[in-house]
């Protein structure tokens, strides 16, 4: 095991930013989601007693009760809400009622078609199984109590009976990967080796020889059309894929599978340089939910689904564990502050399940109405409940454990990854980090009792001149792979000064879609222009290289606005004229973060700007 986290449940934040959504998603997000899914009788599925009338189940609702009693596992472990306690074990009952006594669990097919269990690898029954055992692992972790860890093991045991042993499934892979990331989880909290078998064993066989398959989708949608050693670019519907590149990833750290791990590593570099979003959103087409090709990264109709931003999380925290790099950081950092961000609302009770870069309310609405229906375009407005509803209790999981992000080690090294005011306590050891980040650039670490020899902290890609400090010294690092390391031992205090710049993006030209465009980012942040702050057609608005940026904090968002110079041409009658006859007029443009947008109502929106 190479490098090792501190888990969330040793990290406490304090005041800031971070601290800020953690509250509200104890406060608000997570008491939120449970009343919506109690209202859509997602909690009623578990009785097992559907009546005609009543809301009908859906194939994968006990995922999103998993998760839910996941998320609320992580504020009750940092809490301690006895009442989330009663809610959370009233749901745990009502599973261990109904599981069967061979361990097959599953409220959809038992009630609706028990004859067929395992029989459509498309149905969701191991997806459905691997997040009740991550639930069941919060929940064991944060209260030490055992009636869902049970039920899971329990049911591991029937699937590795049914997979492995007999092999008497009409399948051999999920046709969702998780539960090969579940699995491992599982492993990790009860030590019983044989799950970490059973998820190895569903990642070697994926894409072996052809499996049932959706009519409409080829192998790739779901990561099946190689066998995932020899895949090398991100394919197919995006959150299964960085499920399954996250067990990929597991099981290459702990069998040092060299090859797999390539593999993965691969497939990651596709990512973030062709394949991903300025602000680490991923799969761009809304058909299949999908990653597409190389530079595909369409604005207006970007998919970027949250719980895609969030797997990316996970992917790209696993790939950390094996190799101190600090591309992996880097990506969790900038999912975090803007394609995770941006799925929830600023008062935390509602949600994008997608994700787009530009918002056209008029041009929408009238794709709308031409559209056939089935055409997928993006809401304007975050909404509290969807039909598909794994969004939500995935942003709350992350949003409860994101100091899990922290910190890790390697013997006698300690790797700082992320900047978030807060403690952290492991082994006599007090890590304590006071910033204003991502306000600004400036972090004090103290380091009390530390036993370790040396600090490895990562320098961010996006940040062109820093300092580094140690008792008040200024200091010389040796750097590697976007980390600075230095010497420490015992008691130090440390003081990171990031500059903090505004900066104009821009974007690799075989993007066609943001050819002659820039997006402006400030630190980790990405910046967007609304129509709130800036009047209406914001895609004709250019900026130059002069931006005379201003900045001001702002309460509402909990950083930094900006305001810069930009231009717009004046109305015309004209469909067309010739060039520079039409006047511009200059303006000073107001920019929010990106994970800001569409909490003032609905208006246009746009990340990337025309640039002269
Ligand atoms: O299929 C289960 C979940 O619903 C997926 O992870 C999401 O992309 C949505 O399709
Ligand atoms: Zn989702």
């Amino acid at each position: 095991m190479k490098n090792t986290f501190l888990s969330f449940e040793q990290v406490s934040l304090s005041d800031g930013f971070w601290k800020k959504w953690q509250q509200i998603n104890a406060a608000v997000t997570v008491p939120a989601i449970y009343d919506r899914f109690a209202e859509s009788g997602r909690f009623d599925a578990l009785r097992l007693d559907w009546k005609e009338g009543q809301p009908h189940p859906h194939i994968f609702w006990d995922s999103d009760t998993a998760k839910w009693i996941e998320a609320a596992a992580y504020v009750i472990e940092k809490n301690g809400d006895t009442a989330l306690i009663e809610k959370v074990d009233a749901l745990i009952d009502l599973i261990a009622e109904h599981q069967e006594e061979c361990g097959y669990f599953n409220s959809y097919y038992q009630q609706f078609q028990p004859e067929k269990r395992f029989t459509d690898r498309t149905d969701h029954e191991l997806y459905c199984a691997g997040h009740l055992m991550e639930a069941a692992v919060a929940y064991h972790r944060a209260t030490g109590k055992d009636k869902l860890l049970s039920v899971v093991c329990k049911y591991a045991d029937y699937i590795e009976k049914i997979f492995v042993k007999e092999q008497s499934a009409s399948f051999v892979t999920p046709g969702h990967p998780e539960i090969e990331l579940a699995l491992v989880r599982l492993y990790e909290e009860t030590g019983e080796l044989r799950y970490l078998n059973l998820a190895r064993f569903f990642v070697n066989q994926r894409g072996l020889k052809p499996e049932q398959q959706y009519e409409w989708a080829d192998p790739s949608y779901s990561q099946s059309h190689l066998p995932v050693r020899e895949q090398k670019t991100a394919e197919g519907h995006s959150v299964r894929a960085c499920y399954l590149y996250s067990g990929m990833a597991d099981i290459a750290r702990y069998d040092s599978d060299n090859e797999l791990l390539n593999a993965c590593k691969a497939i990651f570099d596709n990512i973030i340089n062709r394949r991903m979003y300025i602000t680490g959103g991923i799969g761009s087409a809304a058909n299949g939910e999908a990653f597409t090709i190389d530079y595909d990264l369409p604005n207006l109709t970007a998919y970027s689904e949250s719980c895609a931003a969030i797997a990316l999380i996970f992917f790209a925290h696993r790939m950390l564990m094996s190799e101190l790099d600090g591309k992996y950081s880097d990506t969790i950092e900038r999912v975090l502050y803007n394609g995770f961000l941006s799925s929830i609302s600023l008062d935390g009770k509602s949600f994008f399940y997608v994700n787009p870069l530009e918002i056209n309310p008029t041009l929408l609405n009238r794709n709308r109405s031409l559209l056939d229906k089935s055409e997928h375009l993006p809401i304007t407005q975050r909404l509290e409940l969807f039909g598909c509803s794994c969004c939500p209790p995935n942003i709350a999981r992350l949003m409860a454990t994101v100091g899990g992000l922290l910190y890790s080690q390697n013997g006698n090294t300690l790797h700082i990854h992320q900047y978030m005011a807060g403690t952290a306590e492991f082994d006599g050891t007090k890590i304590t980090q006071q910033t204003s980040y991502p306000s600004d650039g400036t972090v004090r670490i103290l380091v009390e009792k530390y036993q370790g020899s040396e600090i490895a902290i990562r320098i961010p890609g996006w940040c062109r001149n820093w300092q580094l400090r140690v008792n008040d010294q200024p200091i010389q690092p040796r750097m590697e792979k976007g980390y600075a390391f230095f010497p420490c031992s015992s008691n130090a205090e440390i003081l990171l000064q990031m500059e903090m710049a505004t900066e104009i993006i821009e974007a690799n030209p075989l993007v066609t879609e943001n050819a002659g465009r820039a997006a402006i980012m400030r630190g980790p942040v990405v910046y967007c222009a609304e129509g709130a702050d800036n009047g209406e057609n914001i895609h004709s608005i250019w900026i130059t290289d002069e931006l005379d940026a201003e900045e001001w904090d702002s309460e509402q968002f909990g950083c930094k606005c900006l305001r810069i110079d930009a231009w717009q041409p004046a109305p015309s009658q004209s469909l067309y004229y010739p060039a520079n006859k039409q006047p511009s007029v200059q303006k000073r443009l107001t920019l929010i973060p990106y994970f800001g947008f569409a909490n003032r109502g609905e208006s246009e929106m746009l990340v990337w700007l025309l640039k002269k």
